[in-house]
């Protein structure tokens, strides 16, 4: 086995691979940015080698300050984790000229799953199924939309280069086609440099199920299951499970099949995973293959009881697959929940700031943690602003979702804006509960998990005041005992009986509205626990988690404050796309541009009626935060 490895990368992925290394006695080198002199995954290895300034093209994307930091630390081996260098051809080509093992597949492995189109043809030649649809040479529209035709619409155009739906477009008629072909190609010349497109029937709102595989130098190769990704936003992975939900043994076993033919297909080593596209009537089609460990590894690793960093760890070694596809179990559900320092109250713009509280659930063998960052730490604007992975384990799906909806409300963060409320009521929402999951889901619920119902108003309003009530009666019993913890923002309500029982009436904002209740001090249901913050409390409830706060009466909220009229760049980014002309009528709230920052797309929409007079940036810009995007004329002036 090696005695040192280097791990090009940074964060809980850095962290989590040096966790395995550390079992089994080899020796660590981390890499570092200036922004993570002091980060968790420098800390936990043996050694550290600054590799360049912040921004991760000047760092950890510099294929040969990487390479000089494994051959000056003398490891054996590189462990590129996910993102970054993971899938680039390049580095590892360069790791095979410097006799460094790269951890991970071959390169021409890499190179088989670059483009669609050729990975389509493979993929069809060792039989595992395709989405009907058109992924040839000749790139004549006349012949890509006669193919269109042919299979009849909807069809979706696919850039052959493109990944997490750039370049992507749905054609609902012929009288559509050729604009929607002219707009994809464009996009994909401008994000890949390479304009070949693929025509595929649009399957309507289908399950994301891939599988995982594993292969080694021996010519065996076991697949570990499927994880259900279906829940995702703008093409970003919100929460994962494993299994899939209503998946039956014998479709599990016919994917499973068909993820090993398309691994063997490419001569494949290590871990990767296959993606499929599920659609309503059980039907799974291939979509990508994923040469790298994924994020959501962990899920497959509760699930299977297998540590996939060790399996990869002994391939790249040339051993042997630590298990044959008999000996293999899938043993009770688990699911990952992706907590980011983001603000889903404001177009989910990454937050970025100090972690002055940052306190995890308890870990156990029902709650795991993955994280790189600890209380004190910076999320910064260099990097994604994943905060942690919470992954949770039992032995059924009920019990599984009862654990991640609990850690989830035992989450304690501050000084940063979290999406943990969102993932809460995405969790305890009925129609997840129900594992009625696909990749529409966010936006079809998104009234139940924005609580943008009346009918959660009136849910919560009397259990916000029953908090209040609760919450004076202990802060009088804390006062009187002294045990409130003296610098905590976070103090617990639940089931505390309040001491005086008259109904009382009282003001009470929840999220943005305002509302007087007149409440009678009873008990709260055991379920509801109310956590204090530095505005007022979370309130976690079996319908999703409401942030109230009891409010002085006659005092509304401004109503004139209005979030959408920002014409400026949320923060240092880059200008992706111009949505309308100069000088076209545009409606209030329609898109008129996209840019990206921190790895994540910022639509910018209309604060009214009116039209766009200048643009001030061009597709391809990079904008300082704060910088004015665009002029706006509005109509009513
Ligand atoms: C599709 C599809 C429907 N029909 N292909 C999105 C990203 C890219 N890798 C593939 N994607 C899709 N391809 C056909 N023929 C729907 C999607 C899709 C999607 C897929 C997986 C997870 C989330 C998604 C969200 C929107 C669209």
């Amino acid at each position: 086995m090696f005695t040192k490895i280097l791990i090009a990368n940074r964060g809980e992925i850095a962290c989590r691979i040096i966790q395995t290394a550390k079992k089994m006695g080899i020796a660590t080198v981390a890499v570092y940015s200036d922004a993570d002199r002091n980060a968790l995954h420098v800390s936990l290895a043996d050694e550290a080698v600054h590799i360049g300034p912040s921004p991760s093209t000047e760092s950890y994307l510099v294929i040969d300050n990487i390479i000089q930091a494994a051959l000056s630390s003398g490891a054996q081996a590189i462990h590129p984790g996910y993102g970054f260098l993971s899938e680039n051809a390049d580095f590892c080509r360069q790791c095979d000229a410097n006799k460094l093992i790269f951890i991970g597949p071959p390169v021409a492995a890499i190179l088989a799953m670059g483009s669609k189109s050729a990975a389509k043809n493979i993929m069809a030649k060792a039989n595992v199924p395709l989405v009907p649809g058109y992924h040839g040479d000749d790139q004549n529209p006349a012949i890509l939309r006669q193919s269109a035709e042919e299979m009849g619409y909807p069809v979706l155009l696919k850039a052959a280069a493109g990944g997490g739906g750039k370049g992507m477009r749905a054609v609902y008629h012929g009288g559509e086609f050729d604009q929607a072909l002219a707009a994809a190609k464009r996009e994909a010349k401008h994000s890949f440099n390479d304009e070949i497109m693929l025509v595929e029937k649009y399957l309507q709102q289908p399950r994301h199920v891939e599988i995982q595989v594993f292969c080694d130098q021996h010519n065996n190769a076991v697949h570990l299951f499927e994880r259900d990704c279906s829940l995702q936003r703008r093409h970003q992975k919100v929460i994962e499970e494993a299994p899939a939900p209503g998946i039956s043994e014998a479709l599990r076993q016919r994917m499973g099949e068909a993820a090993i033919r398309a691994a063997t297909a490419i001569n494949y080593q290590g871990a990767g995973t296959v993606e499929f596209l599920l659609d309503s009537n059980g039907e799974f089609f291939f979509m990508e293959m994923n040469t790298r460990l994924q994020v959501e590894h962990p899920v497959t690793e509760m699930i299977s009881g297998q540590d996939l960093v060790e399996w990869q760890l002994r391939v790249a070694n040339g051993e042997p697959l630590p298990c044959t596809q008999e000996q293999l179990t899938l043993r009770g559900h688990a699911f990952e929940a992706r907590i980011y320092a983001e603000d889903p109250e404001h177009d989910f713009l990454p937050s970025t700031g100090q972690l002055t509280v940052l306190r995890a659930p308890l870990e156990s063998p029902h709650v795991r943690i993955d994280s790189g960052v600890v209380e004190g730490d910076e999320v910064s604007v260099f990097y994604d602003p994943m905060i942690a992975k919470l992954v949770v384990w039992d032995q059924d799906r009920d019990r599984a979702l009862e654990r991640l909806t609990d850690a989830l409300s035992d989450y304690k963060i501050a000084g940063v804006t979290t999406n943990i409320p969102f993932l809460y009521n995405l969790a305890s929402s009925q129609a997840f509960r129900n594992g009625d999951v696909n990749t529409g889901f966010i936006e079809e619920h998104e009234e139940e998990i924005f609580h943008r119902r009346q009918e959660d108003l009136d849910y919560a309003a009397p259990l916000a005041a029953q908090a209040i009530l609760a919450a004076r009666a202990e802060s009088a019993k804390d006062l009187a005992q002294q045990s409130v913890e003296p610098n905590s923002p976070w103090h617990l309500v639940n089931h505390w009986r309040a001491s005086d029982n008259s109904p009382q009436r009282l003001n009470v904002s929840i999220g943005q509205q305002q509302v007087e209740v007149i409440a009678d001090a009873t008990e709260l249901p055991i379920h509801i626990k109310a956590v204090s913050d530095e505005t007022g409390f979370n309130l976690f409830t079996p319908k999703g988690v409401f942030h109230c706060a009891e409010t002085q009466p006659d005092l509304g909220l401004d109503q004139d404050q209005d979030s959408s009229g920002n014409l400026t760049a949320p923060m240092n980014g880059t200008v992706v796309t111009l949505l309308v002309d100069v000088g076209a009528a545009v409606a209030k709230g329609d898109t008129l541009l996209v840019m990206e920052a921190m790895k994540m797309e910022h639509t910018i929409a209309a604060p009214s009626d009116g039209k766009v007079s200048e643009f001030f940036y061009q597709p391809g810009e990079l904008v300082d935060g704060g910088a004015e995007l665009l002029a706006f004329d509005s109509a009513d002036v």
